[in-house]
């Protein structure tokens, strides 16, 4: 059952909060904007899109993970539990969590309204019986959960290593953020991508087929539809780098020729080579994932990983 007091998108004006990160990302030295604005309706449908290249394991890893340990999963957590999704999108390795622990409410939470509200719809007619209670928001931002799931004991999911994007300390105050939101009795399910090969890394965020640089270059058209940016689009490249110091692959959009453009009436400049840093997407050895959930509040108490240690699942308890 789906339970939605969300009135239906209204027809979007300039998004002052989009301005603002990418003026202030396009005015700073090295250049750098935030991941979130990737996902416009374009860029999520592209991200979707990524998660079944061959190239792009995480996400069928993690899902395999999921298919595979449900009754780990029941076993550990219980049953009767509100489950709370952290950046929900489109929810498609949910239903195995779902079906394995039967949770008394689930709660899924992202920023994009639209896609949140399709995919709550999906879910909630697969688990007729399971109150759906869908909140838009940034959960880098305050949140207040419904009221509805007051009593329940909560799991927190942060599945897909969304952690990754945030830097070190960022990644520690949210974890810290989630512990408080949920309270003492909560446990939480974390996906979280391993170090590996660079190889593979790079060639996860670099694509054969070109996916993923179009992910990237969407960012431009969307700050020309939306900021009367005139960046040309020809005038930017794709590149994904391993930062093997601060173990994470970097994405950039890297300027082929001197450029000259203007952003909601301000003028910026680059040079040739010079890039916009668009995201960072941390990976974690086995001590590095329970070193940061324990700085977060968080105490690590089992782990799945797929038999080439591709990607980890991490329960931890508050
Ligand atoms: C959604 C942040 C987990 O970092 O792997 C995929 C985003 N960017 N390809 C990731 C992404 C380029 C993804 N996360």
């Amino acid at each position: 059952m789906l339970l939605t007091d969300e009135a239906p998108a209204a027809r979007r004006a300039i998004d002052p909060a989009f301005r603002r990160d990418i003026i202030d990302g396009l005015s700073r030295a090295p250049k750098a904007t935030p991941p979130i604005w990737f996902y416009d309706r374009r860029g999520s449908e592209l991200f979707e899109r990524i998660t079944d290249l061959p190239e792009y394991y995480p996400t069928r890893t993690e899902t395999a993970l999921l298919q595979a340990h449900g009754q780990d999963f029941a076993k550990a957590v219980g049953e009767g539990r509100a489950v709370v999704e952290f950046g929900a999108g489109s929810a498609r390795k949910t239903p195995h969590l779902l079906r394995a622990i039967q949770p008394a409410a689930y709660v899924p939470i992202d920023i994009s309204g639209d896609f949140l509200h399709a995919s709550s719809a999906q879910l909630a007619s697969a688990f007729p019986d399971l109150p759906v209670l869908p909140l838009v928001g940034d959960f880098n931002g305050p949140l207040h959960l419904p009221t509805t799931i007051d009593t329940l004991p909560r799991l927190g999911f942060f599945p897909g290593s969304t952690i990754g994007n945030m830097e070190p300390d960022a990644a520690v105050d949210l974890l810290r953020a989630m512990r408080q939101l949920l309270g003492d009795a909560s446990m939480l399910l974390i996906g979280m991508d391993r170090i590996k090969d660079r190889q593979r890394l790079v060639a996860a965020y670099d694509d054969d087929a070109g996916v993923t640089a179009a992910f990237n270059l969407n960012l431009i058209a969307r700050i020309n539809r939306e900021l009367e940016g005139d960046l040309p689009i020809d005038g930017f490249v794709h590149r994904a780098l391993w930062n093997d110091d601060k173990a994470r692959i970097e994405m950039h959009l890297e300027a082929v020729r001197p450029l000259h453009f203007h952003v909601a009436g301000q003028c910026f400049r680059m040079a040739a080579g010079e890039t916009i840093h668009t995201e960072s997407s941390h990976k974690y050895g086995a001590r590095d994932e329970r070193l940061l959930l324990r700085a977060g509040g968080w105490e690590p108490v089992r782990e799945w990983t797929d038999p080439d240690g591709l990607f980890a699942l991490v329960l931890a308890k508050a």
